[in-house]
């Protein structure tokens, strides 16, 4: 029976989503439009299929053929980054760092990681998170210019002499400086782990440096800038520290492996190791970098003063409106962002002073930067007159124009 037989409500709700999606200009930065053939086998028969343990070395039996699966996709995702060890078991990124302080420290033990009102993420030490809940979390975060100032983390890190230093972050616009922290690292004998999950599309395109031979370990997502199934990856070259993974992964914190993810890992990772994947990740950048540029141009602050990467983070702290209500107001014109603290901050984290957008979507559609010129204009009214709804209506038309040129999926899949 077809789901839409079975489960017509799930399959209409669906639907809907699928049209939300094709519609509306996804600017999310965390997101992205995955392919049908990582789709493809998310949604197959290997869901079935218990193999709690590693290749190999399964505690379930009719295992050989999951085995070569996840010992492709870890394989290809040595590969892409250039790294000895691969565990592409953790569910998502939050527990691909859960596992990597499970493997190296103990309840207690002080990390210092990125603030998350500076850009950091909820696991990298957050009060409210089990990381900052289960060891003693100290944070550095970026100065009023929007970027880190490393002889000021170098500082933090002498008082506060944590085991661990973490890198990375969800809202951050410029490159990080792996070798700066390795130096501050070693200062205090710490382990240095980046999550490099908004990143990782870009590093292996050599758009970003690597955080490779700098960190002793290395998280990610696979669905945001890497264009995969949602879902989480760990990397090192210690052979060590990987088995301490592979424990803390399992049985530390998951059971049975996902195995039509780790399918859908393996057919991203391969995208990811096409030659076309350099053109995609440029064109990220490229995309990122329009944006900013005619935003700036109509006189819209940005965090840093423009990107590196992926993502800008407008800074709306000299307008009359905040983030929340610019995001509300880009939605209603088709726009979809999310609101953002930025630094120097004066609302609450519910409401904020900032918005960030991200290119990696739209530029898996096909945009380029003529297109982001154009967005970045209707961004621009949209703001300029944030009360003014019929022309939030009209944008909404115009946008929808523009996003039924790129066609991302064939609007009749469900
Ligand atoms: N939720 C992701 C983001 O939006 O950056 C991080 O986990």
């Amino acid at each position: 029976m077809s789901l839409e037989n079975f489960d017509k409500e799930i399959f209409d709700l669906t639907n809907k989503e699928l049209k939300r999606q094709c519609d509306y200009l996804e600017m999310i930065a965390s997101e992205n439009f995955t392919y049908p053939e990582v789709m493809e086998v998310m949604g197959s028969i290997l869901t079935n299929k218990y193999a709690e343990g590693y290749p190999n070395k399964r505690y379930y039996g009719g295992c050989e053929f999951v085995d070569e699966i996840e010992q492709i996709a870890i394989n290809r995702c040595k590969k892409l980054f250039s790294c000895e060890f691969a565990n592409v078991q953790p569910n998502s990124g939050s527990q691909a760092n859960q596992g990597v302080y499970g493997a190296l420290l103990k309840p207690g033990d002080k990390i210092l990681g990125m603030d998350l009102s500076h850009g950091g993420h909820l696991t990298h030490g957050a009060k409210v998170s089990s990381s900052g809940k289960y060891y003693e979390s100290f944070f550095y975060g970026v100065e009023l210019d929007g970027r880190i100032n490393y002889d000021k983390v170098y500082e933090i890190a002498q008082i506060v002499k944590p085991k661990m230093i973490i890198c990375g972050a969800s809202a951050y616009t410029r490159e990080i400086d792996f070798a700066k922290f390795r130096e501050i690292a070693d200062s205090v004998k710490a382990y240095l782990f980046a999550d490099v999950a908004h990143i990782a599309g870009l590093v292996v395109a050599d758009e970003h440096n690597s955080p490779f031979p700098h960190c002793h370990i290395v998280s990610s997502t696979t669905h945001k800038t890497l264009r995969g199934p949602r879902g989480g990856i760990i990397m090192t070259n210690d052979e060590d520290i990987a088995k301490k993974i592979n424990s803390s992964i399992f049985p530390g914190i998951q059971g049975g492996p996902l195995m039509h993810v780790i399918a859908a890992k393996a057919v991203g990772f391969k995208y990811n190791l096409s030659p076309e994947w350099k053109i995609y990740a440029k064109q990220v950048k490229a995309n990122a970098k329009k944006l900013g540029e005619i935003l700036m141009s109509r006189n819209f602050d940005l965090v840093s003063g423009g990107t590196d990467n992926h993502l800008v983070l407008l800074n709306l702290l000299n307008k009359d409106y905040s983030g929340k209500d610019a995001s509300n107001a880009l939605e209603n014109a088709g726009i979809t962002t999310n609101k953002n603290t930025v630094p120097g901050e004066i609302r609450s984290p519910f409401i904020t002073s900032g918005v960030r957008i991200g290119s990696p979507a739209l530029t898996a559609r096909g945009m380029k930067e003529a297109e982001f010129e154009f967005i970045a204009n209707k961004i621009a009214d949209v703001l300029d007159d944030i009360n003014n709804t019929s022309l939030q209506e009209k944008v909404k038309d115009e946008v929808k124009n523009l996003a039924s040129k790129f066609i991302i999926y064939n609007q009749a899949m469900y």
